[in-house]
């Protein structure tokens, strides 16, 4: 497809996006014996880590963890530099899997998918793209990414700013040098805490807007030694299965069974200090109550904050630094001098919910009755997350329903891989499936490996056609919505809910019942004979 354009492809499978999850779907798709057509808007591989090339971008899960690990070849060849692996070094990653496994020769690039229709009388999907394309396949793969589409925060005045704009997850290929430049930065998420210092070295002034702050921990980044390296390599058997059949996937471990009240102030203090000391977020799993208890919750919360106030020097700032929300209920961000930044003299915050923007101007940031004069203005404002991107293309499933109509109170999926009415579509990590709270690389294996078992399953027995029970689809999302009432996650207006985008209806996206949990469940499913998905020839 790549090269030829011309007339109707027939392929077996569509894979929609190549990054982490649609890589290994092709590949692993593909060594089933079936045949793949893949699209992708960038012009390479990688994803997330093709487009979100800010200065500062870095993955807040360490290396050694943040890697496939269906190839022990690919797992022993790769070395990784640093305890969190750099965009760089991440995108390079997925190009050397992309090469050693010879993937690119099924993706055509700079192509985006546009509409995605299935055809009741020949149960077939037809897909079309912006480039002209058209294949028709039995199986569609989503593999889109949870955080692939931006949104666009409605800043009035925004369209007037005639300095430079720059997005964090749309940043240019070229060195951006602000040298010298007034600088403001939208927002305090996990990008735009990466960004800040960043841009505090090099900026003449730089202005952060702040909504809402956030909870972020000091990520002590050091170089990889090679023991270390090679220690992670002979064990990845044992810590892969580990981490998957944990809660989060990651390597923190699960919390002790311990609540953060059980044990005295003193203590519970040292013991969030020493893992504050070793940098990343395993603090936030340091007691079994920490998201399911709000007073539990206040005991870290209130660590933290007194970290911010030992941090920054001067006590306004530090005030306005200060979160208010429980803790863990959103993703905590991991950063390298985001809180000492502000004891830079070249830097200022302006808290925008105490003082609200009032507009921007051509030339900088309307804000308290001043301007702001800005020649460089950076929007770090996230994403419409785990929905966005799927929502984004027109589908539509049997008798032409539209996924946007089927959607419009909220997804709902079977274990995010299948939506009713939609068969032989499936989602990598999709809504109700564990994705943006897990480590993202051991869910999209198990859903791509998931995947590949029902196709094989299927083939064995001649069957053509699975799709996810209404039932069994609304159960499952019954299920999403228990498991969130029993924590503190539903109280905190986050993208976990679809609270940034204005209008989303506010449903959990993510599974909070834990990766190895879910896991099992999808197991016992497949055991069952994929109880829930109604298969058919
Ligand atoms: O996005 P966010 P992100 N006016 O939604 C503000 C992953 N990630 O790209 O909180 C003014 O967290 C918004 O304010 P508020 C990670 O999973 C990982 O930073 O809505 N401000 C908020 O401060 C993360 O969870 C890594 O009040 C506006 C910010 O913009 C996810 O991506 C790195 C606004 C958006 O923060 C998203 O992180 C980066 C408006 N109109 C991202 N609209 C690592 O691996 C929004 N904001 C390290």
């Amino acid at each position: 497809m790549t090269n030829e354009r011309a007339g109707v492809v027939n392929k077996d499978v569509v894979v929609v996006g190549a990054g982490f999850g649609g890589l290994y779907a092709i590949h692993k798709l593909r060594s089933q014996g079936l045949s793949v057509q893949a699209f992708e808007t960038g012009d390479d591989v990688g994803g997330t880590w093709y487009w979100n090339r800010y200065p500062g971008a870095r993955c807040d899960v360490e290396s050694m963890e943040y890697s496939y690990s269906f190839s022990p070849e690919l797992e022993r060849e790769w070395v990784w530099s640093e305890r969190y692996a750099p965009q760089p070094e991440i995108l390079r990653y997925l190009q050397h899997v992309a090469e050693r496994f010879d993937l690119r020769r099924d993706i055509a690039f700079e192509t985006r998918v546009t509409a995605v229709h299935y055809e009741d009388a020949t149960g077939l999907w037809r897909v079309r793209t912006d480039r002209g394309d058209e294949v028709l396949a039995r199986f569609c793969v989503m593999a889109t990414g949870c955080l692939s589409a931006g949104s666009a925060p409605n800043i009035p005045g925004l369209a007037d700013f005639t300095g430079t704009l720059y997005q964090t997850h749309q940043w240019p290929k070229e060195q951006v040098d602000v040298t010298g430049l007034r600088v403001g930065v939208v927002g305090t998420g996990s990008s735009g805490i990466q960004v800040i210092p960043m841009l505090a070295q090099q900026a003449a002034q730089l202005t952060v807007f702040q909504r809402t702050p956030n909870f972020s921990v000091p990520a002590l980044n050091r170089p990889l030694g090679a023991d270390e390296r090679q220690s992670f390599i002979d064990r990845y058997p044992e810590l892969r299965n580990t981490w998957r059949h944990g809660l989060t996937g990651l390597g923190c471990g699960d919390p002790p069974p311990v609540s953060a009240l059980e044990v005295d102030a003193a203590e519970r203090t040292a013991n969030f200090q020493k893992f504050w000391n070793k940098g990343g977020p395993c603090v936030g799993f340091t007691y079994n109550d920490l998201i399911v208890n709000k007073a539990a919750n206040d005991t870290l919360s209130e660590f933290i904050r007194e970290r911010i106030r030992d941090t920054v020097k001067d006590p306004a700032v530090a005030e306005k630094l200060l979160p208010r929300f429980p803790v863990a209920t959103k993703r905590m961000c991991v950063d390298t001098n985001y809180y000492a930044t502000y004891n830079k003299p070249n830097v200022e915050l302006i808290d925008i919910k105490q003082t609200p923007i009032e507009r921007i101007t051509a030339t900088g940031v309307q804000v308290g009755g001043r301007e702001v004069p800005l020649d460089v203005l950076v929007l770090a404002t996230g994403f419409d997350a785990v929905t966005g991107a799927v929502l984004r293309m027109d589908i539509r499933g049997r008798n032409g329903l539209r996924l946007a109509d089927k959607w419009q109170e909220g997804p709902k999926m079977y274990l995010g891989l299948m939506t009713h009415g939609f068969p032989n579509l499936f989602t990598i990590t999709g809504a109700g499936s564990p994705s943006i709270v897990s480590s993202m690389i051991i869910s999209i294996e198990q859903h791509v490996e998931y995947i590949a078992d029902l196709l094989a399953y299927m083939a064995r027995r001649g069957l053509t056609h699975v799709e996810a029970e209404q039932q069994a689809e609304e159960q499952w999302a019954q299920h999403v919505t228990d498991v969130a009432d029993g924590t503190l996650y539903p109280g905190t207006a986050s993208l976990y809910v679809g609270a940034n985008i204005p209008g989303k209806p506010r449903v959990m996206l993510p599974y909070l019942g834990g990766v190895g949990p879910y896991r099992q469940k999808c197991d016992e499913i497949a055991a069952a004979d994929y109880v829930g998905f109604a298969l058919s020839a």
